[in-house]
C-alpha cells in the first residue's frame, strides 16, 4: 500500500510582511520522482526573512517558508531509485538533475530542471503536497522546512552519512556552503591573499571560514554590528572595521588599509551600496568582488565601468557554487573529520511554535543562526 496523506505541524506564512502562524497543515504522499522526509532541524536564513518582508519577487502566499533543513526520508514515490526509507538527507534549493543543459555544462551548480516550478512555489507537475482543509499551499524554494514534514523531487535531496547530527549539519543546507563555497569555489582565494567580507551574519562568517581555509593572509571583516566581531576573529578575521566610524567611503579607508585594494571581497547583506563598496575596495587589475547578498525586488548595483575597464571582476554565487547532490555530502564528511566546526553559528535553538523569535533575533542582530528543532 502506498503512503497516506500526513497530517503534520507546519510554520505557514498567509501573506508577507505577517508573523508566520503554526497550524495543522496536510502533506500529500510522494508522487513519482518525489520524496516525502521527517524534517528534524532547520536553521532560519536571512532569505526566509526577505522572502517574508514582501520584498522576494518571487514570494508567493500563503507558503510554507524554510531552506535550511535536515532529515529523514519517511516515504518515496514512484521511480526513485537514489533513496529508501531511512536515509538521511539535505533539502536542496538548487537540485541537480545531472541531465539538463546547465548540469552537463560542469560551468554551474544552477540546475534549471525544476527552476520554473520551483519559482513558482509548485512542484515539477505544477500541484503542490500541502494543504489546510483542502486549500492549497505554495512551496518555498522546492525545500519548505518549516514543516514537520515536506516534499521534494529526488534531484532535490542529497544523502548524507548517518552518523551526522542533523540539528547541526541542516546549516550545510545554506548558510555555511554558501559562504565556504563562494571562497573556495567561486572565488577560487589563493593562499596569501587580501579578503574583505561585508556582512558578519551566517553567511559572511562563513565566508571568513573559507578564507581561512584557502590560507588567506589578511581578512577584513566589515559589519556595522560590532557585536558581530568576537566571533569573526574566533573564526580567522585578521581584523574588523565598522563603516560608521569612518567619515570617508568605506572603500576608499581599505584601499587605505591594503596597500591599494583587496585581492577579493565578498558582499554578505544584500545592499546594493555596500555591493558597490566591496566592488570598489577590490584592487586595480585584477581584484575580484562576489555578490552573495540578494537583493530586493527592483533594486539594481551600479558603478563606473572604469572599474572594471580597469581590471576589477563583479561575479556571483548561489550556494556557494556548490553541486548538491555530488558535493555537498562531502562538505558533510568534512565537517565530521573536523576541518570546520557548525556549533559557533548556533546562537539559539527553538520549537517551530517559537519560530517567530527567530525572526525577531535576526532582525535585532543578536543571533547568528536560530535551529529550530522538531
Ligand atoms: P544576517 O542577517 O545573519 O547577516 C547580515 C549581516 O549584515 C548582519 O551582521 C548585519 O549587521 C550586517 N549588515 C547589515 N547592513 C550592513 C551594512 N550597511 N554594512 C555592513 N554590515 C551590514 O544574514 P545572512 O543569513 O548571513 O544572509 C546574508 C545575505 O546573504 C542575505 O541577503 C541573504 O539573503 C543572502 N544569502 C544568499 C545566498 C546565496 O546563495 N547567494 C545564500 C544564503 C543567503
Ligand atoms: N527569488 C529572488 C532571488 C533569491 C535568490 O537569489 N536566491 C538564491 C539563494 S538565497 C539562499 O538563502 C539563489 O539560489 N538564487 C538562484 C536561483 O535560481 O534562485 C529573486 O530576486 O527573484
Ligand atoms: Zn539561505
Ligand atoms: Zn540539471
Amino acid at each position: 500500500m502506498g503512503a497516506e496523506t500526513i497530517r503534520c505541524k507546519a510554520a505557514v506564512a498567509w501573506e508577507a510582511g505577517e508573523p508566520l502562524s503554526i497550524e495543522e497543515v496536510e502533506v500529500m504522499p510522494p508522487q513519482k520522482g518525489e520524496v516525502r522526509i521527517r524534517l528534524m532541524a532547520t536553521g532560519v536564513c536571512h532569505t526566509d526573512a526577505f522572502t517574508l518582508s514582501g520584498e522576494d519577487p518571487e514570494g508567493v502566499f500563503p507558503a510554507i517558508l524554510g531552506h535550511e533543513g535536515a532529515g529523514v526520508v519517511e516515504s518515496v514515490g514512484e521511480g526513485v531509485t537514489g533513496l529508501v526509507v531511512g536515509d538521511h538527507v539535505i533539502p536542496l534549493y538548487t537540485p541537480e538533475c545531472g541531465e539538463c543543459k546547465f548540469c552537463l555544462s560542469g560551468k554551474t551548480n544552477l540546475c534549471q530542471k525544476i527552476r520554473a516550478t520551483q519559482g513558482k512555489g509548485l512542484m515539477p507537475d505544477g500541484s503542490t503536497r500541502f494543504s489546510i482543509n483542502g486549500k492549497p499551499i505554495y512551496h518555498y524554494m522546492g525545500t519548505s522546512t518549516f514543516s514537520e514534514y515536506t516534499v521534494l523531487p529526488e534531484i532535490s535531496l542529497a544523502k548524507i552519512n548517518l552518523e551526522a547530527p542533523l540539528e547541526e549539519v541542516c546549516l550545510l543546507g545554506c548558510g555555511v556552503t554558501t559562504g565556504m563555497g563562494a571562497v573556495i569555489n567561486t572565488a577560487k582565494v589563493e593562499a596569501g591573499s587580501t579578503v574583505a567580507i561585508f556582512g558578519l551574519g551566517g553567511i559572511g562568517l562563513s565566508a571568513i571560514i573559507g578564507a581561512k581555509m584557502a590560507g588567506a593572509e589578511r581578512i577584513i571583516g566589515i559589519d556595522i554590528n560590532e557585536n558581530k566581531f568576537e566571533l569573526a576573529k574566533k573564526l580567522g578575521a585578521t581584523e574588523c572595521i565598522n563603516p560608521k566610524n569612518y567619515e570617508q567611503p568605506i572603500q576608499e579607508v581599505i584601499v587605505d588599509l591594503t596597500d591599494g585594494g583587496v585581492d577579493y571581497s565578498f558582499e554578505c547583506i544584500g545592499n546594493v551600496d555596500v555591493m558597490r563598496s566591496a566592488l570598489e575596495c577590490c584592487h586595480k587589475g585584477w581584484g575580484e568582488s562576489v555578490i552573495i547578498g540578494v537583493a530586493g525586488a527592483g533594486q539594481e548595483i551600479s558603478t563606473r565601468p572604469f572599474q572594471l575597464v580597469t581590471g576589477r571582476v563583479w561575479r556571483g554565487t548561489a550556494f556557494g557554487g556548490v553541486k548538491g547532490r555530488s558535493e555537498l555530502p562531502d562538505y558533510v564528511e568534512r565537517y565530521l573529520a573536523g576541518e570546520f566546526k557548525l556549533d559557533d553559528f548556533i546562537t539559539h535553538t527553538m520549537p517551530l511554535e517559537k519560530i517567530n523569535e527567530a525572526f525577531d533575533l535576526m532582525h535585532k542582530g543578536k543571533s547568528i543562526r536560530s535551529v529550530i528543532h522538531y
